[in-house]
This record gives C-alpha cells, sequence and structure tokens, in this order.
C-alpha cells in the first residue's frame, strides 16, 4: 500500500509524510479521494508487458531480516540490494552470491515451492536480471501484482519505491535507472506478520509469502492514461433504456486541454473530451444499444482509451447496482445473491492463486453450483478472478483485509487502510462483476472501530459512487430464539453482512429453525455459515466432522433464512477447505479450515450438492 516512491528521480516521501498527508486530507478534505497517493496503472493486464515472470534466484535473511534492515528498522540499501559479485577485490562481498543461488518461480508464494521455506514467515530477497532497450520519450514503470506483505524494490542498486500490503499491486518508475543491455531487479519481501499490519497477526489462513502474483515491466508514452472509470451513468434512480456513460480518463503529466478520445464502436460511441489541469478528462455519452451486463447476460464492450500517443482497450460491461429498501436492485430488477466464499488458494494444486488455470478451476465450481455470486474473502484477489467473473457472469463481493483485531486506535494504520482501499478500487473500478466493497469482517463492537470503519466506508463511497459499501459482521446478540445485530457500525453500510455459524460454534444446528432475526431495514447477506466436515467421513448427523452433519447443520441455516425478510444473498463458509496453521485437530483438519463444500484436493463433499440443488431450485430466498 505504502509506495514511499514510485519515481527514481523523485526524492523518496517518508512514511510519516504519506501518513501525516492521509491523516490531513481524511480530516480536511473528505473529498480528495478521486486520486490516488502515487502512481498506480490502471488495466496493466491489457497494455504490452514485458514479463519479468519466471525464475528468480532467491536469498533466505536470516534471522529475521538481519541483511534487510538496520539496527534501528531502517531499510539497508546497502546489502543484498547491491547484488555485487562475490570475491571481486572492493566488492566487499564474500558473503552472497544471487547468481549461484536457487531459484524461486514468480509468480508463486515460496512456501509451497520450497519445504524448508513451508513455515518461513520472515524475509526474502528475489533477484533477476533483464534486458531493456529504453526507447526516449517513453516511461517504463515496474508493476508487481501482488508481494505478501511488505515489499522494497532496487533496480541497478537504486531503491524505487517500498510498498506494504500483500494483496494490491504497485508499481515503480524505473525509467532514469534503465540502461541498454543487462540490468538487474532486486525485491527484499517480508511476510512478518505485523500488529498494526492489515491485517493483524492473527489470521485464520495460510500467509503464503513472496511475489504471488505477476511481475512485468511496462512501458508507456511520457504522459499516459494511468487510470480511468468507464460507467454506466448512475443518477438518483435506475431508469430502464438509460444509454448514458459517465466516467474519467486520466492522463499522468498531459498538459491541460490534451484530447481523449473514448470509443466504443459497438454501442456506437466515440467522444472526444479534453484535460483540465489536473489531467483529468470527465465524460457522458449517449450510447445506442446498449444491452446492460448481468450474470444471464455477461455482455463486455471493447472500449478503446486514446491520448497523445497513448492507447488502451478495455473489455467493459455496463450494468446499474442499488438497493431500494430492503431490495438489491441489478439493472433495476430486484437479485438473490447465491454464492459462496472463497479464499485465494488455489484448489488441488494448493498455494495462493496465481494463474489461468487456478482461476478456471475456482469459477468451474462456482458454475457447477449454480452460483451467480462470489465473496472474495478476505482481501482482493488476483484480477484474473473479476476477469473471469466479468466474462462468466459472476457477481463479486471485494474486501480490504481489515479482519477481526486490527490497530483501530492508531491514524497510521488507518492510514495504510485508505491506501489500500484506493489500490483496490482503483484496479477493479471498470470490473461489472465487482458489486460491492467490502470494508472489514468480523470486527468488535466499540466506538473506536465504528468511526474508523465509517470513516473508511465514506471515502470507498466517496472513491466510487456507483457501487454498494459493505461489511461482515458478527457482533449479533442471540438469546433464546431472538436474534439482534445491535452494532452501530450497521448504519454505515447500503448492505449488511452477518456471519453466524448456529450449529456449530454456537448451540445446536435445530435452535436455528425457530430463530427470529430482527435486523435493520436494509438487505441482509448470510455471509457466513456453515460447519466442518472432512470429506469421506460419514456418520449420523449429530456426529461433528462428517459430511452428514455438514449436510444437516445447512439445512437448518436454510430453514432459518426463510424467516429473514430483507434476506438477499447467502455465501456459505467456504468453497473449498483451505490452509490454516491454527486447525490442528489430527485426521481431522491437519492444518486445514474444514468447512469447505469441496476438499483442498477437489472432492465434492455432500454439502457441495445440497447448495447446487438449492440454487438449481432458487428454493433458498426470493427476490419480492
Ligand atoms: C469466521 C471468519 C473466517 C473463519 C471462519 C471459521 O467467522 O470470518 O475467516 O475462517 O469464521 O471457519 O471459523
Amino acid at each position: 500500500m505504502f509506495q514511499s516512491a514510485s519515481r527514481a528521480n523523485v526524492s523518496r516521501p517518508t512514511l510519516r509524510t504519506v501518513v501525516a498527508l492521509s491523516m490531513y486530507l481524511w480530516l480536511v478534505l473528505p473529498g480528495f479521494a478521486q486520486r490516488p497517493l502515487q502512481t498506480l496503472l490502471v488495466g496493466v493486464d491489457r497494455r504490452d508487458q514485458t514479463t519479468l515472470n519466471g525464475d528468480w534466484h532467491y536469498l533466505v535473511d536470516q534471522s529475521p531480516g538481519r541483511a534487510l534492515y538496520t539496527a534501528n528498522g531502517e531499510v539497508n540499501d546497502k546489502s543484498y540490494a547491491m547484488n555485487d559479485h562475490p570475491h571481486i577485490v572492493g566488492s566487499h562481498n564474500d558473503e552472497y552470491d544471487f547468481s549461484a543461488a536457487p531459484t524461486l518461480k514468480v509468480p508463486g508464494d515460496w512456501n509451497t515451492q520450497v519445504p524448508q521455506l513451508f513455515n518461513y514467515e520472515g524475509v526474502i530477497w528475489y533477484q533477476r536480471d533483464f534486458e531493456a532497450l529504453p526507447k526516449a520519450g517513453t516511461r517504463t514503470f515496474l508493476h508487481v501484482g501482488a508481494a505478501n506483505y511488505r515489499s522494497h524494490v532496487w533496480v541497478n542498486q537504486k531503491r524505487v519505491c517500498d510498498h506494504e500490503g500483500g494483496y494490491t499491486p504497485f508499481d515503480c518508475e524505473v525509467t532514469a535507472l534503465l540502461h541498454p543491455g543487462t540490468n538487474f531487479v532486486v525485491i527484499a519481501v517480508d511476510a512478518t506478520r505485523l500488529a498494526d499490519g492489515i491485517p493483524s497477526v492473527g489470521i485464520d489462513w495460510f500467509n503464503y509469502g513472496g511475489l504471488t502474483r505477476d511481475v512485468s515491466l511496462v512501458t508507456v508514452p511520457r504522459a499516459f492514461i494511468d487510470d480511468y472509470d468507464v460507467h454506466l451513468a448512475h443518477g438518483p434512480e435506475f431508469l430502464p433504456g438509460n444509454t448514458e456513460l459517465s466516467g474519467y480518463v486520466h492522463v499522468l503529466d498531459a498538459p491541460t486541454g490534451t484530447a481523449v478520445t473514448i470509443a466504443i464502436p459497438e454501442a456506437g460511441v466515440t467522444a472526444t473530451v479534453k484535460t483540465d489541469a489536473e489531467g483529468n478528462a470527465p465524460f457522458n455519452v449517449k450510447a445506442t444499444n446498449l444491452t446492460l451486463w448481468s450474470p444471464g447476460t455477461p455482455k463486455l464492450y471493447k472500449v478503446t482509451l486514446a491520448a497523445g500517443e497513448d492507447k488502451l482497450t478495455d473489455d467493459i460491461g455496463f450494468r446499474d447496482i442499488r438497493v431500494d429498501g430492503t431490495r438489491i436492485l441489478l439493472n433495476g430488477k430486484a437479485v438473490f445473491l447465491q454464492g459462496a466464499n472463497v479464499h485465494a488458494e488455489a484448489p488441488v494444486r494448493g498455494g495462493r492463486v496465481n494463474s489461468d488455470q487456478d482461476v478456471a478451476t475456482i469459477f468451474g465450481y462456482l458454475k457447477e453450483m449454480n452460483a451467480n455470486f462470489v465473496r472474495l474473502a478476505h482481501y482482493p484477489h488476483d484480477e484474473r478472478m473479476e476477469r473471469e467473473a466479468d466474462r462468466q457472469g459472476i457477481m463479486i463481493w471485494s474486501e480490504i483485509p481489515n479482519w477481526q483485531h486490527i490497530s483501530f486506535d492508531k491514524s497510521e494504520v488507518y492510514a495504510k487502510d485508505v491506501a489500500m482501499l484506493h489500490e483496490m478500487i482503483r484496479r477493479d473500478r471498470n470490473k461489472a462483476s465487482v458489486i460491492l466493497w467490502s470494508v472489514s469482517n468480523e470486527t468488535p463492537n466499540n466506538s473506536t472501530r465504528t468511526t474508523f470503519l465509517t470513516n473508511l466506508a465514506n471515502e470507498a463511497r466517496t472513491l466510487d459512487r456507483t457501487r454498494l459499501i459493505t461489511s461482515a459482521l458478527n457482533t449479533t446478540h442471540i438469546q433464546g430464539n431472538s436474534a439482534t445485530l445491535p452494532d452501530p457500525f450497521a448504519d454505515a453500510l447500503d448492505v449488511i453482512g452477518v456471519n453466524q455459524y448456529i450449529g456449530w460454534y454456537t448451540g445446536k444446528p435445530e435452535d436455528a429453525d425457530s430463530i427470529q432475526w430482527a435486523l435493520p431495514q436494509k438487505p441482509v447477506i448470510m455471509s457466513e455459515f456453515g460447519a466442518e466436515a472432512k470429506f469421506g467421513n460419514h456418520g449420523a448427523t449429530n456426529e461433528r466432522w462428517t459430511e452428514e452433519q455438514q449436510v444437516y447443520v445447512i439445512q437448518h441455516q436454510f430453514v432459518m433464512f426463510k424467516n429473514i425478510p430483507q434476506l438477499r444473498g447467502i455465501t456459505p463458509w467456504i468453497l473449498a477447505d483451505f490452509r490454516s496453521p491454527t486447525r490442528n485437530i489430527p485426521k481431522l483438519q491437519d492444518g486445514y479450515n474444514r468447512k469447505g463444500l469441496i476438499s483442498e484436493d477437489g472432492k465434492k463433499k455432500q454439502a457441495f450438492t445440497l447448495f447446487q440443488k438449492a440454487y438449481a431450485e432458487h428454493s433458498v430466498g426470493k427476490p419480492e
């Protein structure tokens, strides 16, 4: 999240400066959110890139980060980042040799590539050479899809950026540092969990470390399109037949008045607008014959944006999502979200999701299950997920990793959250599939948290007025057969997510049948529920860890759901069993959270079929 420098030749603002700036902007200028804190390229996968995926040499930085951090915790610029060749007189390096070091595949977590690194949560240094032929009049960025959790990047011995946050992309400008021929990049990735990190130290998923997503070089003209937003105009109400598209194209470092063209040939759109003094070119255009995006018709249009020497084409769908009372309306029609939670862990292969194949496996399951919705838990996933959802017509809940206990009392944590929110929204705001931005999961109900998250929800709203804001809450109060949600943070949300595990963590499965929920008059998604079962473990419905009991718990949840009038969607926890080091019951868990409808090796439990049938029959919830 924190890019302390995106330009190699610009002095690096300190973390404190960025934090102070965010806090200032948060307090003084609530509408500042239109522009990000630092350069972050949008639509990178739509540009010509030089991939840096493949084999990178690596060194494990022992105990922990001995080479990376100085005694007072600063990043050491004179360490392995120098990539000095050993044993050369004057190099003072008898300690390391990247060229002889083993390699890791990028993208990829280190944990599942090297057995000795399976539980490693410290610093690893990555290095690779690359060829460059810099062209006059262009700029080059090093793009990192995600690296967990903190990254420090050097190109040809100069630090080009630092970033905090394991699930969002960052770009470091390297233009001034490249020379024709062989160059090199060193990235130190630190997977250490931080009390003031997002997420914080205690998580119920696997803390995969490393350069977990694609890495590439992106070359653009001097003035270039770094950000854009093309969406169906979003007025106070949905107007059937509305074909007005609006948004902006931002051209970085363009002179005022630079012409920007927006062309959508299939929708009869060609428009030219001009940039303002900030490089921003807002637009409003009428399309003809627009087919709106929906799960039934996931129509995407080729949208070509051009400014000066820059040009790119994206595939964008247009749709309207809003709340009306307790209903969620997609293109003016009430929808019920039939989904599942998904962690970014590749079923069958194991490890962090990073390829088309991993994504195809997950979407194969969702489609087979008859889902129209997915909650991407608990952090932004690989961009391929949103691309595939756009193509396949699956709606998305996307979340930043404010998971349970976060240091809500610290302004620097708020600043990290704001940056992370920007990165998530900026990357995916042109994906029709994303309908919900979630700002948290299961946070404690106190005023510090409520103020923090309310501000964050408002920040998300300022950034993107065309989507709904949600959070998963578990601050329910269940007594006898009455259940309430006395959580003031619900007031800040458009859609309320409720996590509850009646029949597994609390009470008996049958308790659910008679529970009456008194919930705010807003749309509600039952965002987590379920029970653990080991695939192939059979027994009575009251026997824990059996597939039969998992089904039984869910069947009683279904009874309860019929009694929640404002229920507008469900996402069982979770599509597939996933690694969680805290789940340690031998033979049953063995390091896995077993609430999956599918085992980690792709075997479907009985509960999968239960959802598949219920979703085919639309029997769980009905739009009004
Ligand atoms: C939850 C959390 C989720 C856990 C799940 C569980 O409430 O949101 O991250 O994995 O429960 O299995 O306990």
